[in-house]
């Protein structure tokens, strides 16, 4: 089986993106499982059109995205993305898109085909909290998790696609006032075992992992 795993480069003023510091320490090899390593750039339909590129170069069983979620306590693999982009902030090229599509012709919304609460429940027995996210937001991640599930669902039949957000780490929240962190290599130990989940479980287990809001 071949991953390809993808992080983002540094936005919104911070130096360095944990996504893409993650996954440059992670293993290169998981249960068995090749992994291929691409950074990002946080630019909408650039970043997207790099994967989409890639896939065709490699041909990948699994295009796994990590990204940054600033305000999230833990490692949450995403359940679902949705056909918006919706700047809060212009990407790293200065493009701020509100309420366009992704992609035209593309349904509402896809959903990961990636086992997220097996993942989660992996990531658990590892020691490490996790939850299944119910939104990527409307910036370049859900951009992004929306592009890859877009091109698997016209052009890679039987290709998983999906996406995990992490936290800050440590040294980008010291001069912040009471934000979430956790260490890098919890960060990438949590990827690590999501990836193992995704090897070991074709279909999804059943798992209680939704939320009331
Ligand atoms: N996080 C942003 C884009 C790049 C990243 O790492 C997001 O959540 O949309």
């Amino acid at each position: 089986m071949k991953i390809l795993i993808t992080g983002f480069d540094p936005f919104g003023g911070e130096k360095i993106n944990p996504a893409w510091e993650a996954v440059k320490i992670i293993k290169d090899n998981i249960a068995g499982a090749e992994i291929v390593k691409m950074q990002i750039p946080t630019v909408f339909k650039k970043s997207v059109e790099i994967i989409h590129e890639k896939m065709k170069e490699i041909h990948p069983d699994v295009v796994l995205s990590i990204g940054q979620a600033g305000t999230r306590f833990c490692v949450q693999p995403e359940r679902v993305a949705i056909n918006i982009m919706d700047g809060s902030i212009s990407d790293n090229e200065g493009f701020r898109p509100i309420d366009e599509p992704n992609f035209e012709d593309g349904d509402a919304a896809y959903f990961s085909n990636l086992p997220v609460k097996a993942m989660v429940e992996n990531i658990k027995k590892g020691g490490y909290p996790a939850i299944v996210s119910n939104t990527a937001g409307t910036y370049v991640c859900n951009h992004v998790m929306y592009g890859v599930l877009y091109y698997i669902n016209k052009e890679f039949p039987g290709v998983k696609g999906g996406f995990i957000h992490v936290p800050f780490i440590p040294e980008q929240v010291v001069e912040k006032r009471n934000i979430a962190s956790m260490s890098l290599n919890d960060i990438a130990r949590s990827i690590e075992l999501a990836i193992e989940a995704i090897v070991e479980n074709d279909k999804d287990i059943k798992a209680v992992g939704g939320a009331i809001h």
